[in-house]
Order: C-alpha cells, then structure tokens, then sequence
C-alpha cells in the first residue's frame, strides 16, 4: 500500500512539473449563478453534474441576470449556460469590452425572445401576427390596470428593458406589466385559455410552451442592431459565458464545457421536466442526464 502511494504522488508531481497540459483542475468550487426561467436551472444543474463527475466541486447561487456577466468578468461566479442574444447581448457585451468574459461555447439552439400570443388570441384579432394589427385590436387587451390601454404582459424586470422603449418608439396603444416570474406569465396563460380572452405576453423558444399552447410571435420590424422600433433577433443565438480565468484554474472542466451544445427539443425538454412534470430542477438535471447519455457522455470523455 506505501508502495503504491508513493508511485501515486510520484505521478502527480510528474504531471505538474513537466507538462502543463496536464495540470490538475483547482479544487476550489466552479460557482454557476442560477437565473429565473427553468431551463436555464436544469442546465445550469446538468453542467454542474457533468463536472461533478469530473470530480470537481460545484456551488450554485441565485443571480440578477443581467448583472450576472459584470459577476463573470470579474470571477466572482464562473460561467451562465444561456446567453440568450434577445435578453442578454447587451450586457454580455458591454462585460465582454471591459474584459474578462468569453464565450466559451455556441449552443445549436436557435433562439427567439418576443410578444407572443396563443391561438385562440387571433381568432379575435385576424390581422394577427402583424404588429399594426395588434395595435388596432389593443382595446381587447385592455384590463383595470391598464385603463383605454391593452396589456403586454412582459416578463420579470430582469430580462428585457426594451418594452417600454418599443411601445414609444411606435406608439403603441399598450401599457407594458412586468410579472413577477415566468410561473405567473404561465397561470395568466392558462387564466385566458379558460375564458378564451385574447392574451399578449413575453415568450421564447425553446420553452415547453409551444408543446401547450401553439401561438405566434408578434412581427415587429425586423431586428437591426440599435433600433428602438423592431423586434428582437427572430434567430437569435444561445451561447455559453465564461470568465478568461475558467481555462487556466479548472482545465479539465473548461474543455468539457467548450464542447457543451444543446438543441431546441433538449432545452424545451428540460423545461417540460420542470414547467409540465413539476420535477424539481436538480432532479429534472438528473432525469434528463439519464435520458440522454449519448449527448453528453462523449462531452466528458
Ligand atoms: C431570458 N428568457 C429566455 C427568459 O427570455
């Protein structure tokens, strides 16, 4: 047994004094901030597990996302698994041009992030999904709180800023209403299912949503960098942040993570196990990992 130690510490010096290439991963914990929208916990859950099983040490925290890249820069947390260009681009860049922050990795998915309804909203508004359209059906969006005005239900202050910004630029007849999580964006959907009442809201894809309830996007003018009056990107990007330091303290991890790429269904499915399934995300984490050893074993290994 002292025989075989020694060989082990013998090995262990080897690799750090000769070959770079080779060095251990640190054992401080790899910190993956939690953000409010349930894919992106399953996979921050899923990374976390896949390092895990690199023996390395993991910790989650709750995160303002859009303050999350600052965080990343400066290595206060380590990585976000979803940088949604619709939500994000903005800070992540701003970040990026201070320095610190990469991105470690481009998912397959492809991305939109916008006013969305659900089908039975077009029926009581033909001209749907063209924005003019919708500002002459506003009135049918009108609730107490928003007086002559119709309702964009938007999502939590967090994500877009750029609402407000929108409904100015092109006058619309809409008052925008943050909800406080994505779980109220849902009940106030299914609210309207109930009543058949026309209902426009923030949504995304890949989400479990479009498995419910099938719907459009509004079209806005199309996206162009800097235009306060367009949508955002209807083919938006899904990448990885890291901070610069991940490479060169956890390498072993830092190439998995490079090689990490979900497409729509995964992300809509780790959704539906958290939104439809009611798992909790870490077992949602779990559940997918074990359906789905052929897309991230070869990741690891
Ligand atoms: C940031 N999100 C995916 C909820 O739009």
């Amino acid at each position: 047994m002292k025989h075989r130690a020694f060989l082990l510490i013998g090995v262990a010096t080897m690799a750090i004094t000769t070959s770079p290439a080779l060095a251990a991963d640190s054992s401080d914990p790899i910190i993956i901030p939690i953000h409010n929208w349930s894919s992106q916990i399953v996979m921050s859950h899923i990374v976390g597990q896949m390092f895990e099983s690199l023996g390395n040490s993991v910790e989650f925290v709750s995160a303002d996302s859009q303050s999350v890249y600052e965080a990343v820069r400066l290595g206060d947390v380590h990585l976000q698994v979803e940088v949604w260009e619709g939500a994000f681009a903005a800070s992540f860049d701003a970040a990026r041009e201070r320095g610190g922050i990469h991105a470690a990795a481009v998912h397959d998915a492809v991305t939109r992030e916008d006013w969305w309804y659900p089908t039975w909203t077009k029926e009581a508004c033909p001209g749907l999904p063209d924005w003019q359209a919708l500002n002459e059906c506003a009135a049918m969006f009108a609730t107490p709180e928003t007086g002559d005005r119709g309702r964009f239900l938007g999502g939590p202050v967090d994500w877009l800023k750029n609402d407000h910004i929108r409904v100015e630029a092109l006058d619309l007849n809409f008052a925008v209403v943050n909800a406080g999580s994505a779980a109220a964006l849902w009940a106030e959907v299914a609210a309207a299912e109930r009543t058949n009442t026309p209902i426009v809201l923030f949504n995304w894809t890949p989400n479990f949503a479009e498995a419910v309830w099938p719907g459009e996007f509004v079209e806005f003018p199309a996206w162009e960098e800097g235009c306060k009056a367009c949508g955002n990107p209807a083919d938006g990007y899904l990448k990885i942040a890291a901070w610069d330091g991940m490479p060169e303290k956890w390498p072993g991890a830092y190439d998995v993570l490079t090689r990490v790429s979900f497409n729509n269904a995964q992300i809509a499915e780790m959704a539906r196990l958290v939104d439809i399934e009611g798992l909790d995300p870490e077992d949602a984490a779990t559940a997918w990992m074990e359906e789905n050893q052929d897309v991230w074993q070869p990741w690891v290994n």
